[in-house]
């Protein structure tokens, strides 16, 4: 099975390559932000519990995360590979996915980063905010969400350069000249 994740701060495009990524190679993607955003419009309990947070641009519990990847993990396990966007964000989640791999013999595959400078994020989240007014796209809560990926997130590059699956790529560009990039580097 091959898990790729992909890595990068808040409006580096990772969602929009992981939907072409998993549509290529027929693999799962899977959203943490959108597994989350569900539950929060649905008014699930768990919606409920991480809906303020997540509208301020806090990280959501890795208790919480763990267990909605373990779930999904399970659903999916007949799929080929697993594209993860947006997981893990923190250390901790790192280790927590590796010993769920590890549990059915598997190990993380490849890390591809995103390498987009802070001014065009803000400019790509600025404009989603404007098309598709999402809660956590203003000026504001964009600004402590990157706080929070420099702090909680960067610290996983070392974690997996360690590892020898990082790689980056420059995600600047066309959607399909980036896809391209992206692809050139999955050997699966
Ligand atoms: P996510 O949904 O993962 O949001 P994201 O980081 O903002 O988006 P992404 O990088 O995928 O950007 P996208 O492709 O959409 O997380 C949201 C929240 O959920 C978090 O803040 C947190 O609260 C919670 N959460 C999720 N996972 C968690 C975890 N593991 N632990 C704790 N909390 C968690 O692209 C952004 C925009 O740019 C789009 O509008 C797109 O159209 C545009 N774009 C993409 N590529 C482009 C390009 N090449 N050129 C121009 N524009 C481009």
């Amino acid at each position: 099975m091959f898990t790729l994740i992909l890595f990068g701060p808040p409006g580096a495009g990772k969602g929009t390559q992981a939907v072409k990524i998993a549509e290529k190679f027929g693999w799962k993607h899977i959203s943490t932000g959108d597994i989350l955003r569900a539950e929060v419009s649905n008014c699930t309990p768990l919606g409920l519990k991480v809906k303020a947070g997540m509208e301020s641009g806090q990280l959501v519990s890795d208790d919480l995360l763990i267990e909605i990847m373990e779930s999904a993990f399970l659903k999916y396990s007949t799929f080929s590979g697993f594209v993860l966007d947006g997981f893990p964000r923190t250390l901790n989640q790192a280790h927590e996915l590796d010993k769920m791999l590890m549990k059915h013999g598997h190990a993380v595959s490849l890390v591809l980063a995103l390498e987009v400078d802070k001014d065009e994020l803000a400019r790509r989240l600025l404009q989603r905010a404007h098309d598709q007014g999402r809660k956590d796209d203003t000026a504001e809560v964009i600004k402590h969400r990157l706080v929070q990926y420099q702090h909680y997130t960067k610290p996983l590059v070392d974690y997996y350069i360690v590892r020898d699956v990082y790689q980056e790529v420059y995600g600047v560009g066309t959607i399909e000249d980036i896809f391209n990039q992206l692809c050139d580097a999955i050997h699966p």
